[in-house]
């Protein structure tokens, strides 16, 4: 294998939409940061890149949805979510942004550079555009009937009810979901990645020199280039994003794909002033932690915009893996079906390292894999409590009961005190030949053998019988599973790091350099060994009924739920839902907006006031029928100029997913500026 001066190791911008849950633990974050903590125990060179993915048409439908800017949106999950992967001692180097300043920068510059140097091509298509919002629409602000299957509520890119992909032109009957309006074609002009001029250098490249490359990569890669490339468009028609930066792009920004993988060389840049070192020089190992669904980007367009600027290296392996299951259902943020990061660190305080065993241990590598709570607990009880703690804990009560916790000095060594020394060895080369193949569940598997060959040992040994008779060979036993217990601090760490931090001040030692390891000469006879306690406790039953019943229910609401129901808003607090002045009212005039099919002008008698309010609800009433009628109102909204008129508050309406509207009016007649809360 070639040799490398140092390491550039990213793991995938994680999109801040939403909080990070166990699938991208296991699949992505577990796995790079054993990685990455394993280079560094070699004492390599190495950086470890994150930060949030903050682009993308999912996050202005979300901000749309809940009535904030897209930028609001993206703050409050990128503190999540940080917050969340510090918490959970994920060890990146830099977690930044993709909205930052450095970032806005570079990917632009990447993209002159590509633009000048005629890497692209420019072509003009027709696009759905929403006339009243003056906008150009992303697929999925387009929803119409399902041409296969009749669902009249499917995406311009998908219909969600018979799973078939769809282009917005497949829809009957389309409309823009900003003004429910039918949209109209218009011309508009995109830039495209020419991906089918460079299928000869990514065959050779990925498969021929990269055949090390996981089976499940380098098969996708594979299919991907037997089915031919296509030119990609890397610029969109949408008000978020990094402006496209050529003359005659006005309203375009880049495509999400195009700036976020940018994103982990903005994020190196901010990070240190050699960033080039780790991004230009052939002896820096680049590799790149992703799920499966981003395998394309990281391995054919990614690299094609690398080599096409022409200065960076390009990733020397992309360790993807499949996905992990739930329970043994797909994990879903909308049907809320997850085991959330930030609720397991609330829920499961200073207990990170079972997380990560379990989901290191079952990592979906080679196949999706399912997680489930029975499972956790079992692998916490049956393993790192009975294997892992209860070796060590052995070695050191016996060492502090006969010895005062002391380590004691090796009289005469056995043959099989030989054997089990060499073992030793053997254990750690064979964790390191399993991270460098980024096979971590074998890994973790061989470095649990060391725990498994000292409980075998001290078995086999029987120093409680032998410290009656012959105190001498007692030593000896002891003095070899301390010596275990040494080389262990330091083979679990990249898996359980918490525990070996414990551990090392159960052994009163500061941790040891991986290479330092898998002897038995680390700890000096005499030496003072530290006070201890358990590494591990029991998961009782009680504790995985409750994550089961909460499970149960949040299946029992998606069971019930209508399907076409807008999903829950983010939850408030109460003292937001306390600002809202909400009273009952009575409309006193209304008469139609002129020029505006959708609005009528209402003048209502709110119990404090008379006040006039403009309404989006001229399709669904009459003018003349809803005078006299008793409405709910929210009195303390900022005014706003609607077509010219000063609308001082607004009346609540109730909207089914068919758009039906209805009044919310007290049950029975109640005074007018009564109080609704
Ligand atoms: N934001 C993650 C995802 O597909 C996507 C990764 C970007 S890595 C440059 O969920
Ligand atoms: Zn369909």
């Amino acid at each position: 294998m070639k040799k490398f001066k140092r390491y550039t190791v990213t793991a995938a911008l994680p999109y801040a939409n939403g909080p990070v849950h166990i699938g991208h633990l296991a699949g992505v974050y577990v796995p790079a940061d054993i990685y990455v903590r394993y280079l560094r125990l070699r004492g390599r060179d190495v950086l470890f890149i994150c930060g949030s993915d903050e682009h993308g048409v999912p996050i202005t439908i979300k901000a749309r949805s809940e009535n904030v800017s897209p930028q609001k949106i993206v703050d409050h999950y990128h503190q999540v979510n940080k917050k969340a992967f510090e918490d959970f001692g994920i060890s990146f180097d830099i977690y930044s942004r993709t909205t930052s300043a450095i970032h806005y920068q570079t990917a632009s510059d990447f993209f002159k550079k590509l633009y000048e140097k005629g890497e692209f091509i420019e072509q003009t298509s027709k696009q759905y555009f929403d006339e009243e919002a003056g906008q150009f629409l992303a697929d999925r602000y387009i929803t119409g009937t399902c041409p296969y299957c009749g669902n009249d509520s499917a995406y311009g890119d998908q219909c969600e009810k018979c799973g078939t992909s769809l282009s917005p032109t497949d829809l009957i009957d389309p409309k823009s979901t900003i003004s429910g309006n039918k949209p109209l074609l218009k011309d508009t002009k995109h830039w495209y990645l020419p991906l089918d001029r460079h299928e000869s250098f990514l065959r050779k490249w990925i498969l021929e020199d990269h055949k090390e490359w996981k089976t499940n990569v380098y098969g996708q890669c594979k299919s991907w280039l037997d089915q031919g490339l296509q030119p990609r468009a890397v610029s969109r028609d949408l008000d978020w994003g990094i402006p496209v930066p050529v003359d005659g792009a006005e309203g375009k920004v880049l495509y999400v794909w195009f700036d976020a993988p940018i994103g982990y060389i903005s994020n190196t840049r901010e990070l240190t002033d050699k960033w080039e070192l780790y991004w230009k020089d052939p002896e820096t190992r680049l590799v790149h932690f992703i799920g499966k669904d981003n395998i394309v980007f990281h391995c054919i367009i990614f690299p094609v915009m690398l080599k096409t600027e022409g200065s960076y290296i390009l990733p020397d392996n992309v360790p993807a893996n499949e996905f992990l299951n739930l329970e043994g259902d797909k994990i879903s943020t909308s049907r809320n079906w997850a085991v959330w990061l930030h609720e397991y660190l609330d829920e499961f305080r200073d207990r990170q390292d079972v997380l990560r065993y379990v989901l290191c241990a079952n990592a979906p590598e080679t196949k999706d894999n399912d997680f489930t709570w029975k499972d956790f607990q079992a692998r916490n009880n049956n393993e790192l409590v009975a294997i892992l703690g209860n070796f060590v804990n052995r070695a050191l009560v016996l060492t502090e009961k006969y010895f005062g916790g002391l380590v004691p000095e090796v009289k005469h060594l056995t043959d099989y005190d030989k054997d089990t020394i060499k073992e030793i060895g053997k254990i750690k080369t064979s964790v390191e030949k399993s991270l460098e193949h980024f096979r971590f569940r074998e890994a973790l598997k061989n470095a649990m053998d060391l725990a498994r060959l000292g409980n075998k040992y001290l078995a086999d040994s029987e120093p409680w019988i032998l410290v009656k008779t012959d105190k001498e060979r007692v030593q000896t036993i002891l003095n070899i599973s301390l010596q275990i217990t040494a080389s262990l601090s330091t083979i679990i760490k990249p898996f359980l790091p918490g525990t070996a931090d414990r551990l090392c001040s159960f052994l009163n030692i500061s941790s040891y350099q991986w290479d330092e390891t898998g002897n038995a000469e680390l700890l000096k006879p005499g030496h003072k060994l530290g006070k201890s306690s358990l590494l591990f406790e029991k998961v009782e039953d009680d504790i995985i009924e409750r994550q089961l019943a909460k499970l149960k229910s949040a299946k029992t609401i998606n069971n019930n739920k209508n399907k076409d129901m807008k999903p829950q808003k983010s939850t408030i607090t109460f003292d937001e839902f306390l600002k809202m002045d909400i009273r009952t009212g009575t409309i006193l005039e209304a008469e139609r907006v002129s020029k505006a099919n959708k609005l009528l002008q209402l003048k209502i008698d709110t119990g404090v006031d008379m006040r006039v309010v403009v309404a989006g609800i001229a399709e669904s009433f009459e003018p003349e029928k809803i005078i006299g009628k008793q409405v709910s109102i929210l009195i303390n909204l900022e005014p706003r100029i609607i077509r010219g008129i000063e609308s001082q508050g607004m009346i609540l309406m109730a909207e089914d997913p068919s758009g039906k509207l209805t009044f919310i009016s007290p049950a029975e007649k109640a005074e007018n500026g009564a109080e609704i809360k």
